[in-house]
């Protein structure tokens, strides 16, 4: 009996130290994972220098104070015109974990505090079925940090945001936090955060696909084998009212997904549209970026000059008689032609294009998919199909090559007379 005590008693101890140990071994899942922002109205990620969402979880506390270290990372702050407001940050760890607390660490910003007035604490393991483990109610004035204590496993935190404080401008509330922390003890591994970097599908070496005019639009399609968030062109060139050598070319570039064929996929609204208004050579330059990456898949991405029919009337690069010019946007083509299983352009040549894909994939690019027939081929729409040069407009596209030389002699021309 006094064996079978002893017995019980260490194993109570053995479980009491391991309960000790695992407690110990308690870390800031959050740390490096990340986080994803939205709001109903307003800026849900003012990512301005010193603020950005992945900031939140860079293990910095930083105080908006003199001499205090690693001012440039001071965290997350929103913007919402009116208080009330719905923002939603969340974070998954990558595991599912037992977690012990969530902690919230402020940081001034203007004037007060920066805390949300109202927001609740969610977990979840499934990202589906939420838990409120904590929350503040009209909640003002500076913190230093506010934590919630669960014993819950989870793998997601969704912090959800209804009241703004009292800190505004003239334009907005806000509020923010320095840093998030989740502690716990994983059970297992957490997945690798995925992460995406550049992937040029070529670099831009010559003149080579010129859009003035009545070509006033080109196409690449693409598949690739991971997610992206991010597409632009490192190098083009494009008019300038300053040179002269036309009026600034306003442009527009979209992104569809592929369904079909090229001619269905281009009738269709694209996924992503922007517009700019170009003021010359790579100005802007640009990368659109953005908050979630889109599924792995084909693509189309059309560029397309909107204002392709104004006209600036003058002496081209200052020299000769007045000539009525157009604006005209030109997508260097490649040293090399890429494989064209891979990458169709609506061009002759090809021309250089830049993805933010997934990392760790091996060969990130594929094959694109072979048409198929659409169950109804629309004639018209929003975006009427671009139609392709036949051969029998081989008179009409020899003229048109000849007034492209003419017009890249014209702005080699003016490049050289530039520098
Ligand atoms: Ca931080």
């Amino acid at each position: 009996m006094k064996k079978l005590l002893t017995i019980v008693l260490a194993t109570a101890l053995l479980v009491s130290l391991f309960a000790v140990a695992s407690h110990a071994e308690d870390t800031n899942l959050a740390l490096g994972r990340n986080v994803e922002t939205a709001i109903s109205e307003g800026n849900a990620n003012l990512a301005l220098g010193f603020w950005d969402k992945n900031y939140l979880t860079d293990g910095l506390v930083p105080v908006f104070a003199e001499g205090e270290p690693n001012q440039d990372r001071l965290g997350w702050y929103a913007g919402s015109p009116t208080q009330d407001t719905y923002i939603t940050v969340s974070i998954d760890l990558g595991v599912e974990a037992t977690i012990s607390k969530v902690v919230l660490l402020g940081q001034k910003f203007l004037d007060g505090n920066n805390v949300p007035n109202t927001f609740d604490v969610n977990l979840s393991t499934d990202a589906q079925n939420w838990t409120k483990i904590g929350g503040e109610v009209e909640r003002e004035g500076p913190c230093e940090s506010l934590t919630y204590e669960t014993s819950m496993d989870a793998r997601y935190l969704l912090i959800t945001i209804t009241k703004m404080p009292n800190i505004a401008d003239a334009t907005n509330y806000y509020c923010g936090f320095g840093e998030i922390e989740v502690y716990g003890t994983a059970k297992g591994d957490a997945v690798p955060e995925t992460t995406y970097s550049g992937k040029n599908i070529g670099n831009g070496a010559a003149i080579g696909v010129w859009l003035q005019g009545d070509n006033h639009s080109a196409t690449l399609e693409f598949t690739t084998a991971g997610g992206f968030k991010g597409f632009g062109l490192p190098i083009y060139w494009a008019s300038n009212a300053n040179v002269p050598n036309g009026p600034f070319a306003n442009y527009k570039i979209e992104l569809f997904k592929f369904a079909y064929n090229p001619e269905y996929t281009l009738s269709q609204a694209p996924v992503k549209s922007y517009e700019l208004n170009g003021q010359g050579d790579d100005n802007p330059k640009f990368t659109f970026e953005f908050d979630e990456a889109l599924e792995a898949g084909t693509y189309i991405a059309r560029f397309t000059i909107t204002n392709f029919d104004e006209i600036l009337t003058g002496k081209m690069n200052g020299q000769g008689d007045d000539v009525d010019m157009t604006p005209y946007l030109v997508l260097p083509k490649m040293d090399a032609n890429p494989d064209p299983a891979k990458f169709v352009f609506s061009t002759a040549d090809a021309f250089n294009f830049y993805v933010v894909g997934e990392d760790g994939i091996e060969n990130f690019f594929l094959a694109n998919p072979d048409n198929t027939d659409s169950p109804s081929q629309p004639t018209t729409g929003e975006n009427p199909p671009e139609t392709q040069p036949q051969t029998g407009d081989a008179a009409v596209a020899m003229i048109a090559v000849l007034a492209v030389l003419t017009m890249g002699a014209a702005v080699v021309f003016a490049k050289k007379r530039s520098f």
